[in-house]
Order: C-alpha cells, then structure tokens, then sequence
C-alpha cells in the first residue's frame, strides 16, 4: 500500500517538476516559413532545440508530411524525431514520437489555404538519446483531389457533401476528430450508404468507428458501433428533399484506440422507387399510401412506419407481413379501422403473418409497424400488402 502511494507522488511531482522546467527555460523554438512540396533540410544541435514550420495549404485535396534522413547515420538518430502539426491557433492536432525510421503521415485533409504549424523536436529530453546533428529532410506534401473530406469538419455546419451516386474519402487525424458528411436526397427512393476501410491494418483500426446516420431535423435515423469492417448499411427510404447527416467518429474514451490515420472511403447511391415506405412517416397523418406491395425497414427502437388505405366495399380484408427469413428481432403490427384512439388488432412476430379485419365501404385502415423495445428487427426489409377477402359463403349459396 505504501509502497504504491509512494510511487504515484513520484510520479505526479515528476510531471510537475518537468511542466515548471518548460515553464523556466523557454525551448529554443525557431520558426520558418516553407513552401508545400519543397524539401527543407535541417537538424537540431540543442536537446531543447524546436524547429517550427509554417506553411499554407496550397490546394483542395489532402495532404501527407515527409521526414527522410540518410540511412548511413541510422545509428545517430538514437531516440528520433517528434513530429507535431498544429493548426493556425497553435492548438495541436497530431503528434507521432519517436521517428527513427523514413516517415510519412497519414493523410490530412485541410482547406485550402489553412495555415499549418510543423514542429519537429527531440523525441527525448536527453543530450545522449537526441539525434544531434542529423540532417533530416522535411516535406509537406499536398495532393489535388476532389473526392477528399476537408477538415475542418467536426460539426453538421461544415459537413462536406457527398453527392449520390458517387463518395468521399477521409480519415480520423486524431481520436478526437470526427467528420461530418451530408447527402441531399433528389428523388424519392432510398439510399445506400456504404464504408469501407481503404489500407486495412488490424492493428491501427482498434476498436473501429462509430457511424451515426441522422435526418435533416437531427434525429437519429440509424447507428452502428465499433465498425472494423466494411459494412453496409440498412436501406434508407427518404423523400425528395431530404438531407442525410453521416458522423463518423472513434469511441469517445481512453479505454479505446481510436482508428487514427485509417483512410476510408464512404459511398452514398440512390435507387429511385415508389415501392418503399418513406420515412417521413412517424404520425398517422403521413402515413405511407398501400398500394400494391411496399417495403420498408425499422431503423431504430423509436421508428415507426404508417400505412393506409381505404376500404372500397365492407367485407373483410387480408393484410400479410412478410419479414423475410430468420428475422432478429421482433415487429410489432397495430392495425386502426376508422379510430386511430383504438386498435382492432395489436400482435408482435417475427415471422411472416396475416391478419385478418373488418372494415366498411369508405372507412380507413391504418396499420401501425414498429420494433419491439431492445429486440427491434433494426435494418431487416419486410414487405407488406393487403387484399379484400372474398366472401366465399355466398358464392357457393348461389350456385
Ligand atoms: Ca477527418
Ligand atoms: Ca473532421
Ligand atoms: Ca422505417
């Protein structure tokens, strides 16, 4: 126990004796301005020695940093280089340690003529583990394209369109970056999404992304966690007008390794269709119009899908849910004649099913689909339709 307690006052005074010596002894920090694309060639003499860089991002696309040095002075590089890539308030937003070896980044994705601070230091406060006097070679490369996130883009203002029929490439620069995408729907139909990971390395994905799908009034349409994968993501039906909020983020805790680095690559497609349940729908009153057979999803425990028809003679109608084979989870079906205060039938299944109402000539039927509470059927297609039984009885009375 004593022992322990011991060892974490070390510790702490340790940290805070070297933050008060930062404080005292100002680092010999030497600035200069560089061009994109041009090598700089330099080295650090002093342990406290910070060489910082300057520079703008020259065009829309994304970026990598390059730091190379002579092979034959490996042994002298010791410890190796810090790199730091700070935006234009200073603020730090990437740090490798310890370079000992050719280098590049990932890649960053800047606006254009975003200002980029560069520091390189010693990975070590020693004299005897700094690489002294090795000459490096920096570069700040920058790549024209435009299929590439811009960053900054870490809120629903600044998300970057991905148009239909086509994607978008980016990465998480740090475990703190998120990305925000944005996807205008121009007809009525679904859309796809697809994320796939670009360069996959198991060991820098960690514990993968997190991926939130939201509408245009920012409600939560769909989510999946921890994404190590390619995946796929449920069909999304949306009306013509529609906007999709795509959020990609890492898991918001240090318990997490974040996927730093990892390019991706996401894709949006549009299938143009009247067949689909529009999920505009969470009232009665934008209940979706039956006709023929329409599909649809259940997104998330708190979506709701509503149909209607009217019934044009009074006898009896067939209405038949088909879930598809080895459903995970569990529908709930309410069905409404005339009264939306009351159901006539109210069941949950996860198989295929028909129910059977009354209803009379003009009435409306509404049919209320939803998950149940924690077993929801998120993402699985299910079908529905329904038909006036005919009245047998009286056929054979004729005859
Ligand atoms: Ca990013
Ligand atoms: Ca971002
Ligand atoms: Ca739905």
């Amino acid at each position: 126990m004593g022992i322990i307690l011991k060892s974490v006052i070390l510790v702490v005074s340790f940290f805070m004796a070297g933050l008060g010596m930062r404080g005292q002894l100002m680092a010999d920090e030497r600035l200069e301005e560089i061009v994109p694309n041009l090598n700089v060639i330099r080295s650090l003499e002093e342990k406290d020695q910070i060489n910082m860089y300057k520079t703008a991002v020259n065009e829309k696309g994304y970026q990598n940093i390059t730091l190379n040095f002579d092979e034959t002075k490996k042994d002298q590089v010791k410890n190796g280089w810090t790199i730091k890539v700070y935006d234009e308030n200073k603020k730090e937003i990437y740090k490798v340690e310890g370079v000992k070896t050719q280098f590049t980044t990932g890649n960053f994705s800047f606006v254009k003529d975003k200002i980029v601070y560069i520091s390189i230091e010693s990975a070590t406060s020693g004299f005897l583990f700094m690489p002294k006097g090795v000459e490096y070679n920096l570069n700040f490369h920058t790549y024209s394209a435009d299929d590439y996130e811009s960053e900054p883009n870490n809120k629903y203002l600044n998300a970057n369109e991905i148009e239909t029929g086509s994607y978008i490439k980016g990465n998480l620069i740090n475990s703190l970056d998120e990305d925000y995408y944005v996807c205008k729907v121009d007809a009525n139909g679904y859309t796809e999404l697809s994320f796939e990971i670009l360069d996959f390395e198991p060991d820098k994905i960690g514990n993968g992304w997190d991926i939130e799908i939201y509408d245009k009034n920012k409600s939560l349409l769909y989510k999946e966690e921890n994404i190590k994968k390619d995946t796929g993501f449920p069909k999304l039906p949306l009306v013509k007008g529609q906007e999709i909020y795509i959020r990609i983020k890492a898991k918001g805790s240090l318990l997490y390794v974040a996927p730093e680095e990892v390019e991706y690559k996401l894709q949006a497609s549009l299938t143009k269709t009247d067949k689909w349940e529009l999920e505009d729908n969470g009232s009665f009153s934008k209940a979706n119009k039956l006709k023929g057979t329409l599909s649809g999803n259940i997104l998330n425990d708190g979506d709701i899908d509503y149909f209607e028809f009217k019934a044009g003679k009074s006898g009896k109608y067939k209405i038949s849910l088909n879930t598809g084979d080895n459903v995970d989870g569990e529908y709930r079906v309410e069905i409404f004649v005339k009264n939306k205060g009351k159901a006539v039938l109210k069941e949950q299944t996860k198989g295929d099913k028909s129910f059977t109402i009354k209803a009379k000539k003009g009435q409306k039927v509404w049919i209320k689909l939803s998950g149940v509470y924690g077993k929801s059927p998120i993402g699985n297609e299910y079908s529905l339709k329904y038909k006036a039984v005919k009245n047998i009885k009286k056929k054979i009375a004729k005859k």
